[in-house]
């Protein structure tokens, strides 16, 4: 599957684009299943660790549910959740974007926003997640090298924590829009006015979409997500692809980095 002339353009000169129902309803039936049976794992598991291939983040309040905040390589311990991502109309799309014929997967993550649960993500750029500091990331493409791609499981409305971007007309930053923030884990912190003054949180679009659409985008686009105040879940499976040779680090997961398409 190839994306159109206007959404690469929407990738790289607004930051982001949505390709609706890419996958079926009982594709996303069936990773729903998975998503339900890594929340019940997490249950029993309760803290923070590495369980069956996957690294869950959890924390278990005084009283009430685990909260879920994120199982990294949810594929590892999800086959099915494995096998979406390497789907070609997940990888097509990431490549033609990459310009190269083969990625290396970085992430296959699984979000859970369960009603009331106050899992929030603030305004960040994912290249903050990938370049940790010298030797760990190299833009070898000249255009971020990273792709990263949220399909959505359930539907995602405007009451369930949707995510929200800044177009890119709206972000100052360097030459590439990359922002200097105080999430980055190495550099001076910033004071968080200064942050916020080098995008315009006021032109912020939230992205809403039905389940089995996918949003694409790039490592410098502005973006994050309030929490979820509907009586409905809002899951999301990432999965994120870098161009040959641009990571320098070993994310969890077992299998993590894989290449991709498989030979
Ligand atoms: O799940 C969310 O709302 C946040 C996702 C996100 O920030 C990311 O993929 O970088």
């Amino acid at each position: 599957m190839k994306l159109s002339a206007e959404q690469v353009a929407a990738f790289f000169d607004r930051g982001w684009v949505v390709v609706p129902a890419l996958f079926s309803s009982s594709e996303m039936s069936r990773a729903r299943e998975a998503f339900e049976r890594l929340y019940v794992t997490a249950q029993q598991l309760r803290t923070t660790q590495n369980h069956a291939g996957a690294y869950f983040v959890l924390e278990a309040p005084p009283q009430g549910e685990v909260i879920v905040k994120r199982v990294v390589w949810a594929g590892g311990a999800e086959s099915t959740l494995l096998d979406l991502s390497a789907d070609s109309r997940l990888v097509e799309p990431a490549l033609q974007l990459l310009g190269s014929d083969h990625c290396e997967q970085l992430l296959c993550q699984a979000h859970f926003k369960m009603p009331g649960d106050g899992v929030s993500f603030d305004w960040h750029q994912d290249i903050q997640h990938r370049d940790k500091g010298p030797g760990t990331w190299k833009d070898l493409n000249g255009r971020g090298s990273y792709v990263q791609t949220i399909t959505l499981i359930d539907d995602m409305t405007e009451k369930n924590g949707p995510l929200k971007f800044i177009p890119r007309e709206s972000v100052r930053g360097d030459a590439e829009g990359r922002i200097f923030s105080s999430h980055y884990d190495y550099g001076t912190p910033m004071d968080p006015a200064a942050e916020a003054a080098q995008f315009d949180e006021s032109a912020a679009i939230t992205v809403t979409g039905e389940s089995g659409s996918v949003l694409f985008f790039g490592p410098y686009a502005v973006h994050g997500s309030t929490s979820n105040e509907s009586q409905f879940s809002r899951r999301v499976l990432i999965n994120g692809y870098a161009y040959p040779g641009a990571n320098g680090r070993v994310y969890p997961g077992e299998g993590s980095g894989r290449r991709l398409p498989r030979v």
